[in-house]
């Protein structure tokens, strides 16, 4: 771990001897992720993050597992770190829960525990989360649906679900936000089945749907950008038009640049933003904590509602208003 004296020695000893190598092992911080796996744009650039962030250049030696969506190999990859004496531990937790005794092997290590993106809903032995808030994305795609579809004359909303990976809490958090305002309203929830957050998922749950459901849907909800490329080639294949003015209007969640065109071309009617860009906010908490402070346990994510300028729409969040952005070339442009 980078002490303050080893920084302060190296300091000195750059400006008296400058043409010494001054980076001294111990100077690095070593750091071991946990990822989730590679089964989206979002989780692409969620890994580049961390990448970017906490590289060789920056002072870091990070060692990078991809869990492959196996909740068995992500409690092995902790206990790797452990071995190996990381300095700090980052997990993306596949599932929420099943966490506690992994996590009190850390802190018997000593090694603090840094989540991000999803959460752990079963122990709370980690010194800080940086994420999302899944159930306010659900409640904003909810209560766009509502207003949306006041603002269209739809007063029938028959729907159809292709959630994320079971237990996750991103699919926990989207589908309680969504289904508390779809009972809140009485609309038909037709069916909720995981596309498990992957492009393959959503084009072969969407192809049991089209078959089961013919002609008694009128919404799709995705539960991320890649499900809804999926489920849009699969209603492609069935015939069935998606997007503002047809049969169909099609939520999704991410807002990752493909997702955005989608926006753009009429296709996605709108799409709730959920950002991976967390690692800076990582490297803030691993300062905090080698400052030998208390870093914040909790820190959120900015996020966006994205749509065209005809599907934006007023709506509230628990009395809250909230705003859309309208996706332009210069939004798709900036984002991930
Ligand atoms: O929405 C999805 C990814 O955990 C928020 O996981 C993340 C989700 C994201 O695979 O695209």
């Amino acid at each position: 771990m980078r002490k303050l004296t080893t920084v302060l020695v190296a300091a000195m000893a750059a400006t008296l001897l400058p043409a010494m190598a001054v980076a001294a092992s111990d100077d690095v911080i070593s750091v071991g992720f946990a990822q989730v796996g590679h089964e989206s744009d979002w989780r692409t650039a969620s890994t580049k993050s961390c990448q970017d962030v906490f590289s060789t250049e920056n002072g870091y030696d990070l060692s990078f597992v991809d869990c492959d969506n196996d909740e068995a190999a992500q409690k092995e990859a902790v206990r790797s770190f452990i071995e190996q004496d990381v300095d700090y531990i980052i997990i993306d937790p596949i599932i929420a829960t099943g966490w506690d005794t992994v996590l009190t092997e850390c802190e018997d290590a000593g090694i603090p525990v840094i989540v991000i993106d999803r959460t752990i809903d079963d122990s709370d032995k980690y010194a800080a989360w940086v994420g999302s808030n899944f159930m306010t994305e659900g409640l904003a795609a909810g209560e766009w649906l509502k207003a949306y579809a006041d603002a269209q004359g739809i007063d029938e909303l028959n729907i159809l679900t292709i959630s994320g990976s079971t237990g996750s809490s991103a699919q926990i958090g989207r589908s309680d936000g969504f289904n508390e305002v779809a009972e809140k309203y009485g609309w038909n929830l037709l069916d909720e089945q995981t596309g498990d957050f992957t492009e393959a998922g959503g084009q072969e749950v969407m192809e049991n749907y089209c078959k089961s459901y013919e002609g008694q849907f009128n919404v799709v909800v995705c539960q991320n950008d890649n499900e809804a490329f999926g489920a849009m080639t699969a209603m492609d294949n069935a015939g069935v038009t998606y997007g503002p003015g047809n049969d169909v209007i099609l939520i999704s969640y991410d807002a990752c640049t493909a997702g955005l065109e989608d926006v753009k071309a009429g296709k996605i009617s709108a799409d709730f933003e959920c950002n991976p860009l967390a690692a800076p906010f990582v490297e803030e908490v691993i300062k905090t904590i080698a400052s030998g402070e208390e870093p914040e346990k909790e820190v959120y994510m900015v996020e966006h509602w994205y749509a065209l300028p005809d599907q934006i729409v007023d709506f509230e969040i628990n009395g809250e208003p909230q705003e859309m952005t309208e996706v332009t070339d210069e939004v798709i442009e900036a984002q991930y």
